[in-house]
């Protein structure tokens, strides 16, 4: 630190440097974040100072992240589903799997069954949490199995895990199905719909994978993602209200005196943010924005197999993926573990882009 510090001019120069040195957005097509949209970003402005770890002092605050919650619960078919702002997909896998752990505390050696496809959020969630992770292989269309996912669960098992828009492939897993089977072996059922939870909603023919599902417990959805908000902004919502006071700890010098959440400070800005883009697009420019999204994806599918890139598999949400070596500079693209190229068709991805994408990796195949 410096002894005398220095003057704003100066620092503000030094990190302008920085933000050059970050790439830029029109050229990230492996992103599952993307620009916020400015509704959110004003929102954040205004609600920089508040502090969601001392609901109290901030009860206004504290209503709208409730306001959130009941707005994703109707979207999700459940208006009173309770749940609370998460930091994103990951703490809201740990808090699920957590809830599974303490609703069967008698197990000594619990177990927790994820497909393969599964985030690596969940390894780093069993870990903390001394769980065996039992992974499901897939299906060739790149869905969890659920013959062996059924095979998988024993009496020790406290959660199975499904995917609502699969990290690599974008796929939905069949999560009818799966909640039936963990409703009849009387476990806990999460869905981490962390991105497809603000696509499936929106599109005309989606599967149920929600709450309107008996067998689903709770779900795991980021509006920091597909919700185009601030980061950090994800949410856990859980079938009954009251759920989350299992976690409960206490904190008796607070102006509440019990708290289930992960982070103790946590922040209100975006999670106003989140809630400003929901309110102000509303379920009809929610669904134009998924609807541009889900047909540059398509465009981006035709364009690469027109230059012999066939697609690894028909994606359920905005996640494209092929067979294919090599993209050319300055293009950012991402890489899954079985070797295909990945892109995400995120809002900030607009028709001209792809278009642009498709020129540069056409004459570079020529
Ligand atoms: N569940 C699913 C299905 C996810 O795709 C992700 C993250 C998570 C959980 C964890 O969410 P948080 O990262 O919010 O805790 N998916 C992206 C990924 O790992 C996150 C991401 C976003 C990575 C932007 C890179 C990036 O540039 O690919």
């Amino acid at each position: 630190m410096l002894n005398k510090g220095c003057s704003e001019e100066e620092l503000f120069t030094f990190f302008s440097q920085k933000k050059r040195e970050d790439m830029d957005y029109n050229y990230i097509l492996s992103s599952m974040c993307t620009i916020p949209h400015p509704v959110a970003v004003r929102a954040h402005c205004m609600f920089m100072e508040t502090n969601l770890g001392d609901p109290g002092l901030f009860l206004g605050t504290a209503s709208l992240e409730k306001l959130l919650i009941m707005r994703l619960g109707t979207l999700f078919h459940l208006p009173e589903a309770g749940g609370y702002a998460t930091t994103g997909g990951t703490e809201s896998n740990i808090q699920a799997l957590r809830l599974a752990q303490v609703s069967k505390k008698e197990i000594t050696y619990p177990n927790v069954v994820v497909p393969e496809s599964a985030h690596f959020s969940f390894r780093k969630a069993c870990d903390l949490l001394c769980l065996e992770m039992r992974t499901v292989p897939l299906g060739k269309d790149f869905r969890m199995d659920t013959g062996e996912a059924a095979e998988q669960i024993d009496k020790n098992t406290v959660c199975l895990v499904g995917i609502a828009g699969s990290t690599e492939y974008g796929m939905v897993d069949p999560i009818a199905d799966l909640a039936k089977i963990a409703d009849s072996h009387d476990v806990f059922f999460h869905v981490d719909a962390a991105f497809g939870g603000l696509v499936l909603p929106f599109l005309n023919h989606s599967k149920p994978f929600d709450f309107s599902l008996p067998g689903v417990t709770t779900i795991a959805v980021d509006p920091h993602k597909m919700g185009m908000s601030t980061i950090p902004a994800g949410c856990l919502l859980t079938r009954r209200p009251d759920m989350l006071n299992s976690l409960n700890i206490e904190t008796p010098y607070l102006s509440v005196k019990q708290e289930y959440t992960l982070a103790g400070t946590r922040p209100g800005a975006p999670v106003v943010g989140a809630l400003a883009v929901l309110d102000y697009l509303g379920v009809q420019g929610m669904r134009a924005i998924i609807a541009g999204c889900m047909k540059n994806t398509e465009r981006l599918i035709a364009g690469m197999e027109i230059f012999g890139f066939p697609r690894a598999v028909t994606p359920d949400v905005n996640v494209a993926t092929f067979t294919c070596r090599e993209v050319p500079e300055p293009w950012k693209v991402s890489w899954t573990r079985h070797g295909h190229l990945r892109i995400v068709c995120m809002p900030h991805v607009h028709l001209d882009r792809i278009e642009a994408f498709l020129k540069d990796i056409g004459e570079m195949h020529a």
